[in-house]
Formats: C-alpha cells, sequence, structure tokens
C-alpha cells in the first residue's frame, strides 16, 4: 500500500479504492448523505473559510497540509497507517498468530459492535459542539473548534470505511444508522452517555476535548491493539489526529484558569464574576461534571464483554506490548473498591481479564492528574501575594456521580465518603454545575471575531497554528 493520499480521488484514500469498484460505490453512495448531515447537524456558523490542517501522507514526518478550507469542501477521506506485513496477534488465545486482513464468522458481531459505538460518538461530538462557533472567544479558538470538528467527521468515515468494506449489507445499514441518530434525540439518541450531553459553552467544549477526547485516546489505543488489522490500522492514524484535540482542551482550560488566577490576583477576590471571569469553585464543578460522565465511557468496572473481547484478540490494553506479563491474563487478579450498603468500602478481587475496563480506566485516571497539577501549577505561580489562600483544583472520587458499573445507584462523594440520598442532594450545588453556574458561564460567551482580540475570560494562548502568531487571520467570516 502506499503511504501517500490519492487526492484526486472523489474520496481522498491510501487503501487503494478505485481498484474495489463495488467499495467505492457504496461509499460515494454514503458521502451526499454524510454532506447532507454535515450541513444540517455541523457548525451553525457560516464561514467563508477556516485554516485547517488536511492529512496529505500517513508517514510520521511531514503527514499535514494547513490552508485556507471552505469547511463544507473540507476532504474527508479514509486514511489508515502504514501496514506492516510481519505484525503478529500481541495478546489473547491467538497470541502469535499472523493479524486478520478479514473478519473471522465467530467475531463478526463483537467486531461490529465495538465499531459502531466508536463511529457513534464522532458524529455526536460534531453535534454537541454546533452551536460554539456563534460565540468563539478568539479567531484561534474558532479554528480549532473547527479543526476538531472536520476530524471527528473524518473519524466517522474511517469507521464507516471498516463497516462497508467488512460488514457487508449489516455493515451498511449500520452507517446509515450513524447518521439516523442524533446527540440528545429523545427517539433516536447516541449510544453512551456522555454524547447525549450538551456542550453549551466553551468552558464545557475544553472540559469535553479535555476529559471526553482523552476517553477516546484510551480506547483508540485499545483498537490500535486489534488483531483485526484495518481496525488497528485505521485507530492508529485516528490517534495522531486526537492529539491536536487534547491540545486544545489542555490548554484551554491552562487559559481560562491563568485568566482566573490574574483576575483573584488583580482585585483581590475570588468572586471575580463580576470581573468578568470564571470563578475556580465554578471551574471545579465543571472538571467533576465532565470527568464523571466521561469515566462512565469506561463501562462496567468488571466486564464479561471486555474479557471477551481480550480473549478473542479484538481489543487489547493500553499499551500492550509494553506490558511484562503473559498477556492472556487467566490467572492474573485484579481489587476492586466496592461501595457497601451501609456507608463504607470493601475490597474484592476479581480475574484481570473481568477487570479490563478499570485497567483502561486507570489509566485515563493517571493522565486526567496530569492535567490537575498543571492547572494547580498556574495557579500558584500567579498566586495572590499572599493576600489569598487559593482552592487546589481536585479530581473527584471515581465512585462519585456514576451512572455505570459498581458505583452507580451509590451516593458518594467528591472525596469518597458513601452518603444518603438527602445528604447528597443537599450538598450536589457545591459539587456540580448548577443551572446559575451554566447561566452565568453563557453569560460571559460572547463572540470575539476581530483579529488578535480576545474575550475577558480566557487568556490568550502561547502561541498560534502552525507557526502562525495568534492574532493570524485564521477565519475569514462569510
Ligand atoms: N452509556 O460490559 P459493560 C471517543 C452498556 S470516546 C450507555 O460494562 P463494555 C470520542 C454496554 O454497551 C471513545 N451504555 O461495558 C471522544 C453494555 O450494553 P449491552 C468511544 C453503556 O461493553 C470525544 C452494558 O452497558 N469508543 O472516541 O465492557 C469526541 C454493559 O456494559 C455505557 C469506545 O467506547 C455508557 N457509558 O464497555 C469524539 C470503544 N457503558 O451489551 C470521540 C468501543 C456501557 O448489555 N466500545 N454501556 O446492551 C467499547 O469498548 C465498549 O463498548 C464500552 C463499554 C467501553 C463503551
Amino acid at each position: 500500500m502506499s503511504e501517500k493520499i490519492d487526492y484526486s480521488a472523489k474520496i481522498p484514500n491510501n487503501i487503494g479504492l478505485s481498484g474495489d469498484r463495488r467499495l467505492q460505490r457504496a461509499l460515494e453512495g454514503w458521502q451526499p448523505r454524510f454532506i447532507s448531515w454535515w450541513g444540517e447537524m455541523g457548525p451553525a456558523l457560516a464561514t467563508r473559510d477556516v485554516y485547517l490542517r488536511t492529512a496529505v501522507a500517513v508517514g510520521r514526518e511531514g503527514w499535514a497540509h494547513f490552508d485556507h478550507v471552505r469547511v463544507p469542501d473540507y476532504r474527508w477521506g479514509i486514511f489508515l497507517a502504514e501496514r506492516d506485513p510481519d505484525a503478529a496477534i500481541g495478546f489473547g488465545e491467538h497470541k502469535g498468530e499472523p493479524v486478520w486482513q478479514q473478519v473471522p464468522g465467530e467475531y463478526r458481531a463483537d467486531l461490529q459492535r465495538l465499531i459502531v459505538i466508536q463511529g457513534d460518538t464522532e458524529p455526536a461530538s460534531v453535534e454537541q459542539q454546533r452551536q460554539l462557533g456563534l460565540t468563539a472567544p478568539s479567531l484561534y479558538d474558532l479554528r480549532n473548534l473547527f479543526q476538531v470538528n472536520v476530524e471527528e467527521g473524518r473519524h466517522l468515515w474511517a469507521m464507516v470505511y471498516l463497516l462497508h468494506a467488512y460488514f457487508g449489507r449489516e455493515g451498511r445499514d449500520e452507517a446509515e444508522g450513524l447518521l439516523q441518530r442524533n446527540s440528545g434525540s429523545p427517539d433516536a439518541p447516541r449510544i453512551l452517555g456522555a454524547f447525549n450531553e450538551e456542550t453549551a459553552d466553551w468552558l464545557a467544549f475544553f472540559m469535553f476535548t479535555y476529559f471526553t477526547d482523552r476517553d477516546g485516546k484510551y480506547q483508540l489505543g485499545t483498537l490500535k491493539e486489534s488483531a483485526f488489522d484495518p481496525l488497528s490500522r485505521t485507530a492508529e492514524f485516528m490517534l495522531r489526529e486526537e492529539a491536536h484535540h487534547m491540545m486544545v482542551g489542555t490548554t484551554g482550560v491552562d487559559r481560562v484558569v491563568q485568566r482566573s488566577a490574574e483576575l483573584i490576583r488583580a482585585h483581590d477576590t475570588l468572586d471575580i464574576g463580576p470581573h468578568g471571569g470564571i470563578a475556580l469553585d465554578i471551574i471545579q464543578r465543571y472538571i467533576n461534571f465532565h470527568y464523571t460522565v466521561s469515566l462512565d465511557l469506561f463501562g462496567s468496572e468488571t466486564s464479561t464483554n471486555a474479557a471477551n473481547y481480550y480473549t478473542a484478540g479484538l481489543k487489547g490494553r493500553w499499551q500492550e506490548t509494553r506490558r511484562g506479563d503473559d498477556h492472556r491474563l487467566a490467572d492474573d487478579s485484579a481489587v476492586l473498591d466496592i461501595p457497601g450498603e451501609y456507608g463504607t468500602w470493601r475490597t474484592d478481587e476479581a480475574s484481570a481479564l473481568l477487570a479490563l475496563n478499570l485497567d483502561l480506566r486507570d489509566e485515563y485516571v493517571a493522565d486526567c492528574r496530569s492535567g490537575l497539577k498543571r492547572w494547580n501549577k498556574i495557579l500558584a505561580d500567579q498566586g495572590t501575594g499572599g493576600r489569598l489562600a487559593l482552592p487546589t483544583l481536585t479530581l473527584p472520587h471515581p465512585g462519585f456521580n456514576r451512572k455505570v458499573g459498581l458505583n452507580a445507584g451509590h451516593h458518594i462523594t467528591p472525596d469518597g465518603q458513601i452518603v444518603d440520598e438527602r445528604t447528597w442532594r443537599a450538598s450536589r450545588h457545591k459539587w456540580l454545575p448548577t443551572s446559575e453556574d451554566l447561566t452565568f458561564v453563557r453569560s460571559l460567551m460572547r463572540p470575539v471575531r476581530e483579529r488578535g482580540k480576545i474575550a475577558s475570560w480566557i487568556a490568550p494562548p502561547r502561541g498560534g497554528i502552525n507557526g502562525k502568531p495568534f492574532d493570524y487571520q485564521y477565519v475569514h467570516l462569510s
């Protein structure tokens, strides 16, 4: 397979699509439906053009090209990482066998399910972020939003390719379904909870790209290990694009925290709302919310689905090849924290195979901690000249506010105490964003569309995109 992407084709690709007429026709049949979905459910703000990154190769260096592009003309395509002709399955009962180029009949339903769940999240996030362009705090941020959106659209293409190419009629029906379900729809919602929540303001967008896109990183990391080679190579290239989405989240929250710290210092108060900033307690409540709905995306702590996927070789662990065990896990165990009826925690042991969702979640939690460290460092560096004690931003206990898994149905505080429902309800407003918080944050969301200018509630970025300065004309509005 050539590493270069064929851009002369109607659907840019590096899979030799022109040599497979049936698949080409099927995907060209889906393409206008995608474009019409994008028109209806994609970004609400009309633009003349946006400075976007487009993939031009799948090698490590020089894979992206930047230019001003009319967004509806963005070249969504199908790009897989290069094939390793010697690739062998790295885990499970088929460990050591060559990776599969076709779907084995016995794993067809499970693989299709994993691909559909992954595929469903991609358009969902575009739908959730549809209105945000109308209130972007700068042209730089607006550009980043569009970059994230077009790449989530491309990730939908990646999953639709797999469904069309390897899952026959059922795959084609599922590809239609991906455009028919919509985020938050009462009749046909998206499959996973977090993708039916609103992303109503830019603080929510930065939290989403920090916490929820990071779940995407970890889930794609496990699919990259898959024995089904086309899925593995698809996920590998998606991960390359995903890194930018997390940069948007990490530096987005950095910049909100930076600005809040500056306002606290300048006005000598934590109550910075009247000065146009977002108070740290609101930021903490947004962290609590977005982190915990993202934890739900890992499924239950013990899962026979996860065990079966692993044993079959469909979905591995994060950095599977770097783990120093037998990659089969039949004899290993893991410890679980279980909330008890009477306000006490107990621990239990489960087989490591059953606890694979927890293993992945633990990797994710460790990664999330690095964000909190950064944001607390920004607060400490800014300081208050010793006049005020700044709170520390924290990650809540993984049992807090959970709808999926062992902790669902329990009332657990951010510091991990199990309490009764009344106590929980009485304190909920301290822990999760209140309607007042949401209204206040929304009131700050006024668009700033002048080159080089930025809204009052966020600091400018340290640098621009692709070596351009912050005050570059990233977007031409129509
Ligand atoms: N909401 O055995 P269990 C991304 C269901 S994000 C609703 O515990 P399993 C992105 C589950 O389906 C990454 N239902 O779970 C980010 C099952 O139903 P059935 C997306 C849920 O299967 C930002 C039942 O509960 N990719 O890429 O081990 C922007 C028992 O489930 C939820 C993937 O997730 C939930 N949260 O694990 C754009 C990878 N959780 O079968 C993109 C593919 C569980 O009893 N998916 N259920 O009807 C998977 O690996 C797994 O399906 C899950 C669930 C990790 C999602």
